[in-house]
């Protein structure tokens, strides 16, 4: 029996790269992993940033034109039609891709920050833009580096977004993880909030994950095959 969202009230989309992935974003782990190319210690982490801008820089701008040319898929239309059809319905993202908000969603919590928005790593100031690559590496104002405003490994989440994501998925009725490997910390554990309000939880990954027991429904196949088969009753756009 697969759920289906139009019974539910107040969901929690909990995405993870794997969402992306049919969209052409590579994942960061399992099967063409960002991480198995790259080292995030030397690409993705405050202490390269220090050391390295450029090279960080290049990184990310790399990153900005893979992810520019990819686009949302059916799954993501799935989501932004139970937001505009269901009562509350809602994205918490571990994702920095923008996927979610290109394909119209509007209510999305990126607990890992975002590929499309800088912060100045002196002033704190930040600015947010499609632009790629990044024309001007420096702040306009005290003219310090920008910053990928993306929480690494080793930096601290932002408090505000964590207790938004907090109150999200402790209030759900039905929270539906998609292509998470959680692995993650704090993120991997935020599900557990929707378990303790009794939630229903729904698991929608090809493979079985360290938190897997946690959920009610494990769909075992791709985010768009398995949002489309929760969706009945819910109108679609057009393919
Ligand atoms: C912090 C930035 C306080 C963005 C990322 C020891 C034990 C526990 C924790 C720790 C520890 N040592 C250190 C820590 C803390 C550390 C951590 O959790 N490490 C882990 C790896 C052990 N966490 C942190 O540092 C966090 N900060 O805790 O601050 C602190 C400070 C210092 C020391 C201690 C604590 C910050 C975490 C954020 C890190 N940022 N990336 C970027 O550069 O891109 S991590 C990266 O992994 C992404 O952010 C991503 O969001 C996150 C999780 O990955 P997933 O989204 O799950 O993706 P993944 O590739 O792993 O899996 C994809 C899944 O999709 C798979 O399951 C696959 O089967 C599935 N899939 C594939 N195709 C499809 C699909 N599913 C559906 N459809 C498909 N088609």
């Amino acid at each position: 029996m697969i759920p289906q969202l139009a019974q539910f009230e107040r969901v929690v989309f909990f995405t993870g790269a794997g969402m992306s992935a049919e969209s052409g974003v590579p994942t960061y782990r399992g099967q063409g992993g960002l991480w198995k190319h790259y080292d995030y210690e030397r690409y993705a982490c405050q202490t390269a940033f220090d050391r390295d801008p450029e090279g960080v820089w290049d990184f990310h701008n790399y990153r900005r034109e893979l992810v520019g040319a990819c686009r949302p898929h059916r799954g993501h239309d799935v989501i932004v039609a139970a937001e505009q059809q269901l009562s509350r319905v809602t994205v918490v993202t571990q994702n920095i891709d923008g996927m979610h908000q290109l394909a119209g969603s509007t209510g999305v919590t990126e607990l890992h920050g975002s590929l499309w928005r800088v912060r100045c790593d002196r002033c704190g100031e930040t600015q947010s833009g499609y632009d790629s690559p990044l024309a001007d590496l420096h702040c306009g104002g005290c003219g310090g580096w920008w910053r990928p405003d993306i929480v690494w490994f080793g930096d601290m989440l932002n408090e505000a977004v964590v207790q938004s994501a907090v109150s999200q998925i402790s209030q759900c009725d039905l929270l539906v993880a998609v292509g998470t490997s959680a692995v993650v910390y704090p993120a991997a554990q935020l599900p557990q909030l929707a378990a303790k309000g009794g939630a229903v939880l729904v698991e929608i990954n090809p493979e079985p994950t360290p938190m897997s027991a946690l959920y009610h429904h494990h769909l075992r196949g791709p985010a768009s095959e398995m949002l489309l088969a929760m969706a009945e009753g819910l109108a679609l756009p057009p393919a």
